[in-house]
């Protein structure tokens, strides 16, 4: 036996053995079967395989058999799909486990989000996520006559009695950074600083899944500027960021202006994705375009604030998913982060804060583009792009199909949109309709199945899942039908420049 063989022997003792304990150890209950079945995929002796030179093939890793999901805490679509697909699990109450498939979009929106962040020039990096209490009092957001916990502050005492807060939010971390090394010369800025990390809320009743959950990843920006000028291009800067952003992701969205509530800033603008689950209340006038957060509106007021026309207003529900604020010197007064300004004199920098909730992101756009049984992914989020599916063991097609899955998987590998973005279904036991069923409700974009057609007349069965449409197309022509259909916009947003600017200008007068 050849020393080449040993890791795998290795893993497959592992896994061979992980994959009998777990159907005994495995939860009773409806969502029992992926675990297993994902054990079994993950063994190479074990799991079903296509044939032996096969490498770049990846098996499907999560298909839950028949999961449906039976609670009375679940109260959106959302969270029902990724349950009974295999996407999350709940752990405890508004914990989850985020599982492989989930992880792959989770990872994708944080490529997405680099890339905009890089492109303004702001630089990654990381705060911990423990924040001395004492930061907090020093900003007044933890007031110490209180005697401590602010509503949804999730706090910890250390084993020398010190508190520490697992905070939503960092600003007085990042300040306090700027602070140690204050002062900087005004040249050094601006000063952009992101993060993504794990945020804590201690909700008194998380719902909706990860929309709504105890503990979530968010993108949370952090900049620095010398003045308010400055701090108002950065804002411009980031928001245009944002605009491009969301509207690369595809789903509908909406920009508006937004309350500073606890954080105490000058300006701030939401963006949403309308739904009816949406736990904001947005309102829109048709008339001259303002378009708010209704927390903007006094609680009875029917009429627009900017034009004064009771007949126009809107109302809509959305699900927010990022927010813009202008702090100012909020906190950099505070905690003492200066700059060195021209006239040689240290000033209070100009701070502005900018997050995107990155778990909810995902979350939010299933709600908003699925159905009640199958899930739709954008494309830029989805866990894969493509789904070949392949006969069924045992059929005549099966071993004529091989060469050509591999060939497909390969060609596809070149196709724009699709590099590393193909899985094979190659869970040969189930029937080409059953394996097309959940893809389907898995929302892969586009799905092609290799079937008898491939082997009598070389015709693949194409599908563009969003438009629920399917043809039969040569070899070619199924390359290049994959592409256009993953360059194709699954949705149109309504964003427009138009509001922004009333949301810009209403935020003004009303602040
Ligand atoms: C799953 O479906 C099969 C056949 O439809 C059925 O026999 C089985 O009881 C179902 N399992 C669960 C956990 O619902
Ligand atoms: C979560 O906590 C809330 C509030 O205490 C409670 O109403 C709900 O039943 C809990 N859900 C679970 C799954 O424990
Ligand atoms: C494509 O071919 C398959 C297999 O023969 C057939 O079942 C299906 O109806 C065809 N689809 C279209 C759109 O012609
Ligand atoms: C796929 O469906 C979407 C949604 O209807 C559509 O916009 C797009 O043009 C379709 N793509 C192709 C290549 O037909
Ligand atoms: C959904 C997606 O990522 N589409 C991209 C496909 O490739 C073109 C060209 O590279 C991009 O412009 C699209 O954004
Ligand atoms: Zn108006």
């Amino acid at each position: 036996m050849g020393a080449s063989a040993l890791p795998i022997i290795i893993f497959s003792a592992i896994f061979g053995v992980v994959g009998i304990v777990l159907p005994i150890v495995a939860p009773k209950g409806p969502n029992r079967g992926w675990l297993c079945c994902y054990m079994a995929q993950m063994n190479p002796l074990i799991g079903p395989k296509l044939h032996q030179n096969t490498i770049l093939i990846m098996a499907p890793l999560i298909i839950p058999k028949n999961a449906t999901v039976k609670s009375q805490d679940i109260n959106s679509k959302s969270q029902r799909l990724m349950l009974e697909h295999g996407l999350i699990r709940q752990a405890g109450n508004g914990t989850f486990y985020l599982l492989p498939l989930l992880q792959r979009s989770l990872q994708k929106a944080i490529d997405l989000i680099d890339r905009h962040m890089e492109a303004i020039g702001a630089q990654k990096m990381t705060l911990p996520l423990l924040t001395s209490a004492e930061l907090w009092k020093k900003s007044g957001r933890l007031k110490a006559n209180e005697g401590g916990t602010p509503t949804e502050l999730l706090q910890t005492t250390d084993r020398h009695g010190k508190v520490q807060i697992l905070g939503p939010t960092h600003e007085e971390s990042i300040t306090s950074l700027l602070a140690a090394i204050a002062p900087v010369t005004y040249r050094q800025f601006p000063l952009r600083l992101y993060q993504i990390s794990t945020k804590f809320r201690d909700e008194m009743k998380p719902r909706f899944g990860l929309m709504r959950a105890k503990e979530f990843l968010m993108k949370d920006l952090y900049t620095f500027d010398v003045d308010r000028e400055g701090c108002r291009d950065t804002y411009e800067s980031v928001n245009e960021a944002y605009g491009r952003l969301f509207g690369e992701i595809g789903v509908p969205f909406v920009k508006v202006a937004g309350d500073c509530g606890t954080m105490g800033g000058s300006l701030s603008h939401e963006y949403h994705f309308p739904s009816e689950v949406g736990e904001d209340q947005l309102i829109r006038c048709t008339r001259c375009g303002l378009h708010s957060n209704a927390e903007l509106f006094p609680a009875v007021s029917e009429q627009c604030k900017s034009c004064i026309s009771s007949e126009t207003v809107e109302r809509q529900a959305g699900i927010e998913v990022a927010h813009a604020f202008i702090l100012e010197e909020r906190y950099t007064k505070p905690l003492g982060a200066t700059c060195l300004a021209a006239n040689g004199k240290p000033a209070p920098l100009q701070m502005g804060c900018y997050g995107i909730g990155v778990t909810r992101l995902l979350a939010a756009s299933i709600e908003v583009l699925s159905s009640e049984k199958e899930i739709r992914w954008p494309a830029a989020l989805a866990p894969y792009r493509v789904c070949l599916i392949t006969p069924k063991a045992g059929s005549k097609e099966e071993t004529q199909a091989v060469p050509w899955i591999g060939k497909l998987y390969n060609d596809l590998q070149t196709v724009p949109n699709c590099t590393g973005e193909v899985i094979v279904d190659d869970r040969t036991q189930l029937t080409i309709g059953k394996r097309l069923l959940d893809a389907r409700k898995l929302g892969y974009p586009v799905i092609v199945i290799v079937g008898s057609k491939a082997i009598s007349e070389e015709m693949f069965e194409v599908h563009n899942v969003t438009d629920g449409t399917e043809v039969n197309l040569s070899y070619g022509d199924t390359l290049t039908a994959v592409g256009e259909i993953l360059a194709s916009k699954s949705a149109k947003h309504q964003h427009s420049t138009v509001q922004n600017q009333c949301g810009n200008k209403a935020a003004q007068e009303v602040l």
